[in-house]
């Protein structure tokens, strides 16, 4: 799935994006059933409280696993690959008045690994774009350590504890935009800072992320959500076997 030359600017710059998974067939299929999804558990739990339903939505379970995303994950990760988690993203378009954000930050800030690595594919299940939203990195910003975060002063940051990582103004307009078709991943290191402005338009915003760990990181401690992970072998072997899940289904 990725040449040698996408692995080392993944490398150096912490993310790639633009990867085709499924085409506008597949891509209208998932959207379909998180449309379904979506109606049974409305817009405010859609935004942020979908976590981990691949253990019960056969189609998250099949994005998750499907084997052009493992290939990129294994290409950049190596070949013991577990599935730490999967959490929806998704920012109704509210024109001018959308304040709903997500601040920068780093993802293992929180998660209590050991060590702290990990990639995460973010799946889009719209079209998402500049104006709707799209995720955004600070490119190289994995290589530079874990800042302290703090909290958001602004309103509206879908974080769970509301974490934010400050920038300069030179980092700040450094930012990359992730624009991706429905069906098309990007993915990006777990130390990259990164985050998305308020979806300005009037479509949904809709990202699936998808959290890998090589299979030598454990949990020390508790995550933000003060919970457990629960991992699942997507590929190779772990050596521990404790807390590790069948695959749902
Ligand atoms: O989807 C977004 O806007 C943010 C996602 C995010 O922060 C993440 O994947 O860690």
């Amino acid at each position: 799935m990725l040449n040698k030359n996408q692995i080392s600017q993944y490398h150096k710059n912490g993310y790639l994006t633009g990867i085709q998974i499924f085409d506008r067939i597949g891509a209208g299929y998932y959207r379909e059933q998180f449309d379904a999804l979506e109606k049974k558990e409305g817009r405010e739990k859609c935004q942020t409280g979908l976590q981990s339903r691949h253990f019960e939505e056969k189609f998250i379970w099949e994005i998750a696993s499907n084997p052009k995303i493992l290939d990129c994950i294994e290409a950049l990760m190596g070949f013991n690959i577990l599935l730490l988690a999967s959490h929806f993203f998704c920012k109704y378009g509210n024109g001018e008045t959308a304040t709903k954000f997500v601040a920068w930050h780093q993802d293992v800030t929180y998660w209590g690994l050991e060590p702290p690595t990990t990639m995460t594919a973010w799946y889009a299940i719209d079209d998402s774009d500049v104006e709707n939203g799209c995720m955004r990195c600070i490119p190289g910003s994995h290589n530079k350590g874990l800042r302290d975060h703090g909290k958001s002063s602004i309103e509206g940051n879908l974080l769970s504890i509301n974490q934010e990582v400050r920038v300069s103004d030179v980092e700040d307009k450094s930012a990359v935009d992730f624009i991706l078709k429905a069906g098309e991943i990007s993915l990006h290191d777990g130390a990259i800072i990164h985050g998305s402005s308020p979806n300005r338009s009037d479509r949904r915003r809709c990202g699936l992320t998808l959290r890998f760990i090589p299979a030598h990181v454990r949990q020390v401690s508790e995550n933000s959500l003060r919970k457990e992970w629960r991992p699942i072998l997507m590929r190779g072997e772990v050596k521990y076997i404790s807390g590790v899940e069948k695959a749902p289904f």
